[in-house]
């Protein structure tokens, strides 16, 4: 029987517990811009040190510094204007820029403003600014979670601001082409899972801990998939080859154990848990993740999910109930 991404999508589906974080991301999204900025800046200055990133070690960041130059020029009015058009999605000069960054961009823009801002340079809250209830909702929410799923929250509050450019093409190459980080040294060196054998999976782990997405790339069938926490499948080698180019630079995993099935047509499902770092935070946070994948008979990837686990005691969560 042929293999179906939408079938695949479903492997392991009943061993999935819910994640608390689109919860929290769809209580943020009903704030207010004004509130929605100071929810960030929160969240971002008072939740203890663990989610505050390490200065990123980038070695270009033209775009991000070119918009943040045009920023420290303005008024505190106008500083304010700027990003409550960004958390707007307005359709403005600066927040189509931003819309046009890839994600490690505006990660760093935004890290960047952060530093300005408790430099005084560049004004936090808006002035008169009244909080009001919902943010306080938020922010219990957000301090329910693990650090993991605070990072994630963040980052995915940073990555739907800016003008929506989708459809306008696709992103410009040069936002593409900023690398963001140097690789430290691999956590680890030789992946050994327990209760795992399969080398692509093996060979995949490997790779991704070098960033050498090339070679994790030729384990995928032409037509596999790789879906990323809650996202749609990337499908075919180009399209995940742009997207680990931008966003999986320098991610250190740790897969702990799995679990392996061989199914009647000889295809092979496999889930894997464990932990993974991002640059932008170090060994300061691990994100508990599953990766779910699915192996033609051939011994290649068609499909892989990266799922956030919900609590650390999901990482023991392989077996079907
Ligand atoms: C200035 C301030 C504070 C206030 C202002 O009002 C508004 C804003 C926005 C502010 C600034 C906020 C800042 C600076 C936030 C910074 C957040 C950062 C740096 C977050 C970074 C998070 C990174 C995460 C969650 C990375 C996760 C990566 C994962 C799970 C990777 C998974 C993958 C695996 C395992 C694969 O096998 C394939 C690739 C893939 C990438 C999917």
């Amino acid at each position: 029987m042929a293999l179906s991404i939408e079938s695949a999508q479903n492997i392991f589906s009943n061993t999935q517990v819910p994640s608390p974080i689109p919860a929290t991301i769809a209580l943020f999204d009903q704030l207010g811009v004004d509130d929605q900025l100071a929810y960030l800046w929160y969240a971002y200055t008072e939740m203890g040190k663990t989610i505050t990133p390490a200065a990123p070690g980038v070695a270009r960041l033209q775009l991000a510094e070119g918009l943040l130059n045009q920023i420290k020029q303005m008024s505190q009015e106008e500083q304010t204007q700027v990003m409550r058009e960004l958390a707007n999605r307005a359709d403005s000069p600066i927040s189509r820029s931003y819309g046009f960054f890839s994600v490690n961009t505006k990660l760093a823009f935004w890290y960047e403003l952060g530093e300005l801002m408790k430099q005084g340079v560049v004004t936090p809250i808006p002035s008169g600014y009244q909080m009001s209830p919902g943010v306080k909702v938020v922010l219990e929410a957000t301090q329910k979670l693990d650090a993991g799923q605070q990072i994630t929250v963040l980052r995915n509050t940073v990555v739907d601001m800016g003008f929506d450019t989708s459809a306008l093409g696709p992103s410009s190459s040069k936002a593409a082409a900023e690398p963001a980080f140097k690789r430290s040294a691999p956590a680890i060196t030789s992946v050994k899972i327990e209760g795992i054998t399969e080398p692509a999976v093996l060979g995949y782990i490997e790779a991704m801990n070098a960033d050498k997405f090339d070679a994790a790339i030729a384990l995928f069938t032409t037509d596999g998939a790789l879906q990323p926490p809650f996202q749609k499948p990337i499908i075919g080698h180009e399209a995940i080859a742009k997207y680990m180019r931008e966003e999986a630079q320098g991610l250190n995993m740790m897969p702990q154990q799995g679990i392996c099935e061989v199914l009647p047509d000889g295809s092979k499902q496999l889930k894997v848990t464990g932990v993974v770092q991002t640059p932008w935070f170090g060994v300061t946070v691990g994100m508990n993740i599953a990766w779910r994948f699915l192996i033609n008979p051939q011994g290649k990837i068609f499909f892989v999910a990266i799922d956030m686990l919900a609590s650390p005691q999901e990482l023991m969560n392989l077996r079907r109930v």
